[in-house]
């Protein structure tokens, strides 16, 4: 007889969510429809060799005309929960404090919210998925100017408090901060695109703004959490938190200066956010690396920081096999490979360098995180991108064998963490709902379970959306709860 690795026992709460994510930019296109203003992605994805293919965000999924088919989707999929993005430009089109509230914007959200609930599907909504209102940028540079920014975030987050919080109850204040900093301010490679690399930038200093840019959105984040608790907590009784990226760090043998090196990978990629913001203070290492270029809180703004999330939204896709060495800050002077001391590779590759298929590492990480930050986790990315999938017909692009094995792993993973580890796991959003506009790498790499054709935008589920929701549907009991032990004792 095979024995199953997965007892037939383990089931995840009733009250698990889970479903797919999004991002404004990446799905809804339109984006000079209804008022919308300018967002720093709208010009930067049109310079030539910005996006891989030399494509825009001008149209991505055309989800702003064709958010009913999506949910129809979604419905069909049978998700608890959909997790998508609010565009700033959308609700405020210029974006600042003293900026106008664009009512058609608030509608567009509106109606999405109120679709949702009525379908059984529990909004997740992030507030900020890295498409900063242009006007902002024009003004004082964004993220760059602290005292600025935090204010004009902070009243965003207040119109979306006011106008979508008596529906939504879960909210994200950000979507990976290391993505907005590192690669907005450092490498270069995503909106604004500013980099000391003058092939690539025409401004820019990537030894201090990527560390500018990350201090600013702490406590951009911890001030509109501050807000959200003195004056909406109450009567909306919604939860607030933030989401990092962040994978596995691996030793890449067991060598100390390796085991060093993996934590070291795991203090930038997440301590770097997560530290502050669940343990009050920036890593050691952090400041150990970066001297004075690493920005210091004032000691009121540090109360505000620590303990501002009500959760850990881990977003995360592989596991980095960590040396010593190198000399990129941005993974913590640290080496990153997949190919281990023996010559072979960690998993299977995916279409982008940066990921391959490590289950092990998600049931790690998950560990790691819980145990050290000891908050309740909602998974609210993880996906996979099939290699050469832009390449095959959509036939064959539906048979995403890669994909689906990807998610067994992890699906069998989260279980074994909630299960054996005891890992407090409430959440698990699949990266992504569609094939959409994937940034620099424009449409040429997929991470949908339903496969987008842009020529059409016709929509096809691929057999990892089909994998995904049955797993789900088969651990996760919808039937009414268990009687408690309250429920059973004898009066
Ligand atoms: C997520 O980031 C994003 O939230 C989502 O919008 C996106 O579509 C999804 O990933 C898939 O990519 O080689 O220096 O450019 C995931 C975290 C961290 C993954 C940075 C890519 C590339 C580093 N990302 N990493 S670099």
């Amino acid at each position: 007889m095979v024995v199953p690795s997965t007892p037939s026992t383990y089931k995840l709460p009733n009250d698990f969510l889970w479903g797919f994510a999004t991002a404004s930019f990446q799905i809804e296109g339109s984006t000079d429809v209804g008022g919308r203003g300018k967002s720093i992605w709208d010009d930067f994805s049109k310079i030539p060799g910005k996006t891989l293919d030399g494509r825009d965000g001008d149209v991505a999924t055309d989800s702003y005309n064709r958010w009913q088919e999506d949910l129809d989707l979604l419905v069909s999929y049978g998700v608890k929960s959909y997790r998508f993005s609010l565009s700033w430009s959308r609700i405020i089109p210029l974006g600042g404090r003293n900026d106008p509230v664009s009512e058609e914007g608030i509608k567009f959200y509106s109606d999405l919210i109120d679709a949702l609930l009525a379908r059984g599907i529990t909004p997740f909504v992030t507030l900020y998925h890295w498409d900063l209102p242009q006007a902002l940028h024009d003004r004082y540079l964004g993220w760059l100017n602290k005292d600025e920014i935090v204010q004009d975030y902070v009243r965003y987050s207040r119109v979306c408090f006011e106008r979508f919080g008596d529906r939504v109850k879960h909210w994200l204040t950000m979507n990976e901060p290391w993505c907005i900093s590192i690669l907005g301010y450092g490498r270069g490679v995503f909106a604004p695109g500013r980099s000391s690399d003058r092939m690539r930038s025409p401004e820019g200093d990537s030894s201090t703004e990527p560390w500018i840019a990350g201090h600013s959105v702490i406590l951009s984040h911890a001030y509109t959490v501050k807000l959200y608790r003195e004056e909406f907590k109450e009567k909306q009784g919604g939860q607030i938190g933030i989401t990092l990226n962040g994978d596995w760090a691996m030793p890449y043998d067991d060598s100390p200066a390796n085991i060093e090196a993996a934590q070291h990978a795991l203090d930038v990629a997440i301590g770097w956010f997560a530290d502050p913001i669940y343990l009050g203070r920036y890593p050691a290492y952090m400041k150990e690396m970066l001297g004075d270029r690493l920005p210091t809180f004032t000691e009121e703004e540090l109360k505000v920081v620590s303990g501002s999330s009500d959760f850990y939204g881990m977003n995360t896709y592989t596991t980095n096999l960590c040396k010593a060495g190198g000399d990129d800050e941005f993974q913590g002077n640290v080496e990153y490979t997949f190919t281990r001391p023996d010559g072979t590779q960690l998993g299977t590759q995916a279409h982008c360098a940066w990921l391959q298929d490590y289950p092990e590492g998600f049931r790690d990480l998950l560990n790691y995180l819980y145990k050290r930050y000891r908050k309740p986790i909602y998974v609210t990315e993880n996906g996979f991108a099939v290699k050469d999938e832009d390449k095959m017909p959509v036939e064959e692009a539906l048979q995403d064998h890669d994909r689906v094995q990807y998610y067994r792993g992890v699906t069998e993973s989260l279980i074994k963490a909630v299960n054996d580890d005891g890992v407090d796991v409430r959440a698990y959003f699949a990266w992504s709902l569609l094939d959409n506009f994937e940034w620099a790498d424009g449409y040429i790499t997929r991470f949908g379970v339903t496969y987008v054709d842009y020529e059409t935008q016709k929509r096809y589920p691929k057999e990892s959306a089909k994998f995904i929701c049955k797993w789900f549907k088969e651990h996760i009991t919808v039937e009414q709860e268990p009687a408690t032990l309250e429920d059973t004792k004898p009066a």
